[in-house]
């Protein structure tokens, strides 16, 4: 098993849920614009789409979720990426097991930044929820890969480098309500095997001096609370 090191931010589990970041009933609104707007290409990932879309600015900005963001890494919050996940039903399309804070572009510091998760429409376990395995964030970062297959850019931890994904934990979230993650927690996603799309934000949010860039092209982070910029 990998060395384990603090709780972290989040406490033992490493993760918080059950935070409304808008209601149901605007979640689903969104979820139904967004499968409308990628239904003709099927296209599964939009990257970055806070700093170009208004619905993605609110969503960052969501004052719930904000609230709970400061609580954890203090007033001055930017985020330093977004990623927008269209889980189309029929069709294959796995999220492997990775932590939010490192890639191939960034290492985030687990104490000064924290990961969300906002579910727009309904995740359920048939519709590729999270899952997640409660406590891996005490592994530290583990060795991870590009995530080629999908173009995205996270990383792939390897279950070769001692963690055991039979200790997850699924995720079902309804839309409407975030999920927070230390930015070290181990966790994917699986393919939807429902009827309808499933529609995801995830959003990694810093801490003045919480990026460790290891590709010095990486976007600056786009701040969103407190002076500290
Ligand atoms: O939306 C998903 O299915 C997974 C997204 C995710 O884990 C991520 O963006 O880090």
């Amino acid at each position: 098993m990998p060395t384990t090191t603090a709780d972290g931010l989040l406490g033992a589990r490493g993760l918080r849920s059950g935070i409304g970041w808008t209601t149901p009933a605007a979640a689903k609104a969104r979820a139904a614009e967004l499968v409308a707007l990628h239904r003709a290409d099927r296209r599964e990932i939009v990257r970055n789409p806070h700093l170009d879309t208004d619905w993605a600015k609110a969503a960052v900005r969501a004052p719930l979720l904000l609230t709970a963001v400061q609580a954890l890494i203090g007033p001055d919050v930017a985020v330093e990426n977004t990623f927008l996940v269209v889980k189309w039903p029929d069709h294959t399309f796995e999220v492997p097991w990775h932590q939010d804070g490192i890639d191939a572009r960034v290492e985030l510091d687990p104490d000064r930044s924290v990961s969300a998760w906002l579910a727009i429409s309904d995740a359920t376990l048939d519709n590729g929820c999270l899952h997640a395995v409660p406590g891996s964030q005490r592994f530290g970062y583990l060795p991870f890969s590009s995530e080629a297959e999908t173009g995205a850019e996270r990383g792939r931890a390897d279950e070769a480098t001692g963690f055991t994904a039979a200790t997850a934990t699924a995720l079902p979230l309804p839309a409407g309500s975030a999920l927070l993650m230390d930015s070290q927690l181990l966790h994917r996603s699986g393919t939807n095997t429902a009827t309808g799309a499933r529609v995801g934000l995830n959003i990694r949010y810093v801490a003045p001096g919480g990026i460790r860039r290891r590709d010095p092209q990486s976007p600056s982070p786009d701040p969103v609370a407190g002076t500290g910029w």
